[in-house]
């Protein structure tokens, strides 16, 4: 019989940043990062050792077949997985997300989480979670971190066996908004946008320093139960990125004027004593942290007052599975 496996993992949006890589070639960041993994943002993949097609992997992705870059991310993925097995035979994938491309949360994270969970299965090999996520960070750097569910750290290590993630116990009631203003697809992938921003932000080193403080700041705010303070953190952190990004050169930005009004809006949700913070990733969206029982009351301000933008409200989700998710 050839070996099949299937996998589900859901996104994950970072609460303190990872942007930029110490060692490009194994993903091992600059610094270490905190996240929350978000439930009903499923991305199920099987994987199938079986010959591919025409002497290569044979990839689908939500129904299509890519090519160029990245077809060839997922072969290198798999090449990895081959070298670790011990075996040559092409893969047939299949994956599908379960999040509309409305919903801003189609990613990368949840893709190589899945596919390496599957993968290394259909493989023969065993792994344990925290193999898993050294194995999902080959793939994409922040799908480490949705290997576990809830609130995860990944630990920046200096190494492939140093670089992992691992879950947080959280004694917070969190949950996130999420505030689609384009669905428009991002102008410069990731990958390319840190590299850039190491290489000419004068304001990086800055960011890499106040993020390793932010951190441990936000660390214990998470231990302390303080969700103001982490709050705090979270948007201080995500505008420290930002700000080394648009002082790249020439400049990276994301944000569109929606953007910005929404990061208004989210500062008078909080001056009118909801629990409110911001955070933007490498797109226009914005993703707004509160706390679980404030959630509904949060969606609805900012549905009233952003108009025409998607809302969407997600808690925190479990980490990788083997099989079909079940929501
Ligand atoms: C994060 N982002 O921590 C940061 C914040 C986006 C902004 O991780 O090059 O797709 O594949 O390792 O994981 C997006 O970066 O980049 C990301 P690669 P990835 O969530």
């Amino acid at each position: 019989m050839t070996p099949t496996a299937t996998a589900s993992a859901n996104t994950n949006i970072a609460l303190i940043k990872y942007w930029g890589k110490a060692d490009e070639s194994l993903t091992i960041p600059t610094t270490s990062s905190l996240s929350l993994t978000l439930d009903d943002t499923w991305t199920t993949t099987t994987v199938c050792f079986d010959g591919g097609s025409a002497g290569e992997d044979a990839v689908t992705i939500n129904g299509s077949s890519p090519s160029g870059t990245e077809l060839a991310r997922v072969s290198r993925f798999l090449d990895l997985v081959r070298g670790v097995a011990g075996q040559s035979a092409k893969a047939s994938v299949t994956s599908a997300s379960t999040v509309p491309l409305a919903a801003g949360l189609a990613s990368s994270a949840a893709g190589f989480a899945a596919l390496a969970a599957a993968a290394s299965r259909a493989a023969g090999l065993d792994l344990d979670d925290r193999a898993l996520s050294r194995l999902a960070r080959r793939g994409s750097g922040s799908a480490a971190r949705s290997i576990f569910g809830g609130l995860v750290l990944w630990n920046a290590g200096t190494d492939d066996e140093t670089s992992y993630a691992e879950p947080v116990e959280a004694a917070l009631d969190l949950a996130m908004v999420v505030v689609v203003v384009s669905g428009r697809h991002k102008t410069i992938g990731s990958t390319q946008a840190m590299r850039e921003t190491m290489r000419t932000s004068p304001l990086y080193p800055a960011w890499v320093a106040s993020s390793r403080q932010d951190l441990s700041v936000a660390l214990a705010a998470v231990r302390s139960g303080d969700l103001p303070r982490l709050g705090e953190v979270v948007e201080a952190n995500a505008l420290g990125m930002h700000a080394a990004m648009l002082t790249s050169r020439p400049g990276i930005m994301y944000w569109l004027p929606r953007t910005v009004e929404v990061l208004h809006t989210v500062r008078a949700l909080r001056d009118e004593g909801l629990p409110a913070w911001a955070t933007i990733d490498a797109g226009p969206n914005v993703k707004v942290l509160t706390q679980g029982s404030s959630a509904e009351q949060v969606a609805a301000a900012l549905r009233e007052r952003v108009p025409g933008a998607a809302v969407s409200l997600r808690h925190p989700g479990a980490g990788v599975r083997s099989g079909e998710a079940v929501s």
